[in-house]
């Protein structure tokens, strides 16, 4: 079939990884007419899936080097709807596979293309290629610290609002990694990172959470995650510790593939925020923190986050010292803000988040609803918050079905009572690929 004379035709690509299906694709749809492709954004991925690999840009600049190109404008939306209507093709080419997914997609389409009076082409799929089980193979193999460090940052700036979970050893770790809800329309509701929390990792060695780890103890536990999972971390970092100790530390973990450090504005002995002022805390001065902040930039990557917590609400202070604070911690360069509070609801930060968004609307704020449990994430987006941390909850679970399980196995002097509360033997023997 000859090219088609001033006909135009419609893709939309995703190219994370880009197979021979895709060449299979293009090289059929541009005997129809001058081959427009919508390159999905980031955006728009993250609506439905993993943030991909390799950015908007440079799978430009693969697809631009394809031949039967024409044209390549961004797919800002999961659904094509908004740019056929921009683009008025006169073909849609989309693979038949569409056809075993959720038909929502399927079904506006047709419609769209019925009020532009463009025709849909379905191709049948190219088999046994799966982009899916490549991605899967593509994120285990090549997630280099690099890759892995800069992924949380794109997240946030995708839009995407991110739901983090704690995870204090590589089992948990694993996990998070892999469990999820499927939705609906067959995407997945899962966990978007890590965080290493100085609580839990303090707890699991039965160590107080005083900072009495060190930064070198908390990264090999880290590490241990990051050698079996993809999925991008936070570091609670505690006060960050002295000056000329924080600078050399954020490019240490920095470098091992973390993404974003937190770090609270408290000084002295650090005690744990959810005590509030139970225990001796005190509270930075606005002058040194913003200097910690400072220097933490200066040595560290544009992707990695600096996050600065601002304790004000912790030490009962107001929401106009926490702005203050915030404001402060902007200038010298955190990326991000964290504010915590210890009561039972969100109502405080919310009135943080009010104020705090309206000056600064495309700064990340995240939130660590430990107290205040009752909130939801839609109460969360809906009040300006980017990100969720779930920071204690993995330790928390397992520490009461430890308990559980030695004292059945002590009252009854035998494992038998426990056993259908555990996980089985089967189960535990297939649990990590190799065991066999
Ligand atoms: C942690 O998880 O160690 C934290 C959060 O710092 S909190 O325990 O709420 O202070
Ligand atoms: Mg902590």
């Amino acid at each position: 079939m000859k090219r088609k004379k001033n006909k135009k035709v419609y893709i939309g690509l995703s190219i994370d990884i880009l197979h021979h299906g895709h060449i299979n694709l293009i090289n059929k749809a541009q005997k129809f007419g001058d081959l427009i492709i919508g390159l999905y954004t980031d955006k728009a991925i993250v609506q439905k899936k993993r943030l991909p690999l390799i950015s908007y840009e440079n799978r430009k600049k693969i697809l631009k080097n394809i031949s039967g190109v024409k044209k390549i404008i961004p797919q800002n939306e999961w659904e094509y709807c908004n740019n056929l209507i921009k683009i008025k093709p006169d073909f849609m080419v989309h693979g038949d596979d569409w056809k075993l997914d959720d038909q929502n997609l399927r079904l506006k389409t047709i419609k769209t293309l019925k009020k532009i009076n463009a025709k849909l082409i379905e191709i049948p799929f190219t088999k046994n290629i799966s982009s899916s089980a490549l991605s899967a193979r593509m994120f285990s193999q090549n997630m280099l610290p690099s890759n892995r460090m800069s992924s949380l940052k794109r997240m946030i700036e995708s839009g995407k609002f991110c739901r983090i979970i704690e995870t204090h050893s590589p089992l948990s770790a694993l996990i998070a990694e892999n469990t999820f809800l499927k939705n609906k329309d067959g995407s997945r509701n899962e966990f978007d990172g890590f965080w290493s929390s100085s609580l839990t990792d303090s707890t699991l060695k039965g160590k107080p959470d005083i900072e009495v780890l060190g930064i070198n103890q908390r990264l090999s536990n880290i590490n241990e995650i990051f050698d079996i999972t993809t999925k991008p971390l936070i570091m609670d970092v505690d006060t960050g510790g002295k000056l000329e100790h924080f600078e050399i530390n954020v490019k240490t973990i920095q470098n091992s593939g973390v993404s974003a450090l937190i770090v609270e504005d408290k000084k002295g002995l650090k005690k744990n925020s959810l005590f509030g002022l139970d225990v001796k805390q005190e509270q930075d001065s606005i002058k040194a923190f913003s200097k910690k902040i400072q220097i933490g930039k200066k040595v560290s990557n544009p992707e990695f986050m600096i996050i600065a917590r601002i304790e004000s609400l912790i030490l009962n202070k107001t929401v106009s010292d926490a702005f203050k604070r915030a404001k402060a911690y902007i200038s010298a360069g955190a990326d991000g803000i964290m504010i915590h509070s210890k009561q039972n609801t969100p109502k405080e930060i919310f009135k943080f988040s009010k104020i705090f968004k309206k000056k600064f609307p495309n700064i990340p704020l995240i939130a660590v609803p430990s107290s205040y449990n009752k909130v939801t994430e839609k109460q969360l987006m809906k009040n300006g918050f980017n990100v969720v941390i779930y920071a204690n909850h993995l330790l928390r679970a397992s520490y009461p079905a430890m308990k559980e399980t030695i004292t059945s196995i002590l009252k009854n002097k035998r494992s038998y009572e426990i056993d259908n509360k555990l996980m089985s033997i089967k189960n535990i023997l297939e649990l990590i690929p190799g065991t066999k």
